[in-house]
């Protein structure tokens, strides 16, 4: 075999054309047969938005949704089990039967259509129980109704689930502790407590990754790891650490425990210099080593700027992100969001993780473009969507072409769903779902023009994408 040939120069065959959702941002039926409250319910409940009652209403959708995504041509869909649909409480003695049932009538339904469940365990929505009874993630205590969690969630779907993902954006969670339910007055004990937070996350991970393995060993594991391709603001040695370092802190962290098995020396500096104690037992560092992914999932929307500024700077995280300066690039085209389009960045993104880990099979779990949408006599022509997707799948490729091990691409999001901080007036959706802030309207589902673009995609395996359109 000559060495040209072990070269892939298109998107395997087997590749898994995707979309991808979390619960509570779509499922809705939020306090119907016996799902518990979680914070992610709470957090929504005080948002100036609609909370996560009705959400998309995908709970009572859910047919009529996997048609659609039948009708998509989809090979995957990446959706997320609430913890509270299966133990109210979080630890409750026995399951609750119904939440199982829905979930096995969702899954049945992929299946029946041929479509690969890729299901996270853990998307922002921890129950508050857990939170009332020890303080949540922060608490050891979490580790083993997590790991118990998981083990019923593998036990009743383990037969038809073959990708897991173990928890998503564990990094924005430690780093935003309220998203967990964390709070304090005192600052550093905040931080204390959410990096206590993440190494509780981390340890729970590793003895859920060991599980899925021993109870089924065909089964693939991983992380969902918010990617933030970082560049700094001008060529300063100063510029370019600080944002290795936040990369480093705040997406390589994940992929590196999850690979690697132990905290990098980067996070341990970090930790002594705030002077920050995490509550380590014997035994945890075998722990950390025996649990190890098969594959990364990541998050990837696209590539931030940032300069270091005299600021200091208590935008999102505490301690991580500091003395810096987010910068908009206007030679790029930018959502009203922040985001940019930059898919070239996908490709640079991909090459780095598969330098740091040769070959690692990895899953695109997340990549959109955010809209306010409107229907025009039914439709919507979201073609700034259009294009995102087009620039995107093609560099897509073209990291394949490189070598990039990647075997699934599932854009955020699905159908138009509650978005983390901005309602539905933030839409990512390849379906329209009509309701708005103000009213539920009728919740009828709408193919947006990127629906139809995205379906010749899975249908042409990609021939429909061009280079053109990504340099207008
Ligand atoms: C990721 C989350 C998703 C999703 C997305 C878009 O961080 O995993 O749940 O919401 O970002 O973010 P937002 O909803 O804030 O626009």
């Amino acid at each position: 075999m000559s060495i040209q040939k072990q070269l892939k120069d298109d998107f395997p065959a087997d590749f898994l054309w995707g979309a991808s959702t979390s619960a509570f941002q779509v499922e809705g039926a939020a306090n119907e047969d016996g799902k518990g409250v979680t914070v992610a319910d709470l957090r929504s409940q005080k948002s100036k938005y609609i909370d996560t009652s009705v959400a998309a209403d995908h709970y009572h959708h859910v047919e009529e949704d996997v048609a659609l995504m039948a009708e998509l041509g989809l090979k995957s869909y990446r959706f997320s089990i609430s913890w509270a649909r299966i133990y109210p409480h979080g630890n409750d003695e026995e399951p609750n039967q119904k939440g199982i049932d829905f979930y096995n009538k969702l899954i049945n339904l992929l299946v029946k259509n041929k479509i690969e469940p890729i299901v996270t365990l853990f998307h922002f929505d921890c129950p508050e129980d857990l939170v009332k009874q020890y303080g949540g993630w922060a608490n050891r205590k979490a580790i083993d109704d997590y790991y118990r969690y998981a083990k019923t969630v593998f036990e009743q779907f383990g037969d038809r689930v073959k990708y897991w993902l173990t928890i998503n954006e564990q990094s924005l969670i430690a780093n935003v502790p309220a998203m967990n339910g964390i709070n304090d007055t005192d600052m550093h004990r905040l931080r204390e407590k959410g990096e206590n937070s993440n190494y509780n996350m981390f340890l729970a991970q590793a003895k859920v990754y060991s599980l899925c393995h021993k109870m089924f060993p065909n089964s693939k594991i991983g992380p969902a790891v918010s990617y933030m391709t970082n560049f700094p603001y001008d060529h300063t040695s100063a510029n370019a650490l600080k944002s290795k370092s936040m990369e480093d802190m705040i997406s390589f962290i994940d992929m590196d425990v999850a690979l690697r098995g132990e905290l990098p020396s980067y996070y341990l500096r970090y930790l002594k210099d705030s002077n920050i104690t995490l509550d380590v037992h014997e035994g945890d560092a075998e722990i950390l080593q025996n649990g190890r992914a098969n594959f990364l999932g990541l998050n990837w929307y696209s590539t931030s700027v940032f300069k270091l500024s005299n600021e200091e700077s208590p935008k999102m995280l505490d301690g991580v992100i500091s003395n810096v300066e987010k910068v908009r690039d206007d030679r790029l085209m930018n959502s009203e969001w922040d985001f940019s389009y930059d898919p070239v960045g996908l490709r640079f993104a991909l090459q780095k993780v598969n330098d740091r880990y040769p070959n690692i099979p990895i899953i695109i779990t997340e990549c959109g473009w955010p809209e306010r949408e409107e229907l025009e006599d039914g439709k919507v022509h979201d073609s700034k969507r259009v294009k995102y997707l087009n620039g995107h799948i093609y560099e897509l490729r073209e990291a394949i072409k490189d070598g990039v091990n990647v075997i699934s691409f599932n854009p955020w999001s699905f159908l138009d769903l509650l978005s983390v901080n901005d309602g539905m007036d933030k839409r990512y959706g390849l379906v329209f779902v009509n309701r708005d802030n103000n009213s539920e309207r009728d919740m009828k589902r709408y193919p947006k023009d990127s629906f139809y673009f995205y379906q010749k995609v899975i249908a042409t395996k990609a021939k429909n994408v061009t280079k053109l359109e990504i340099d207008e």
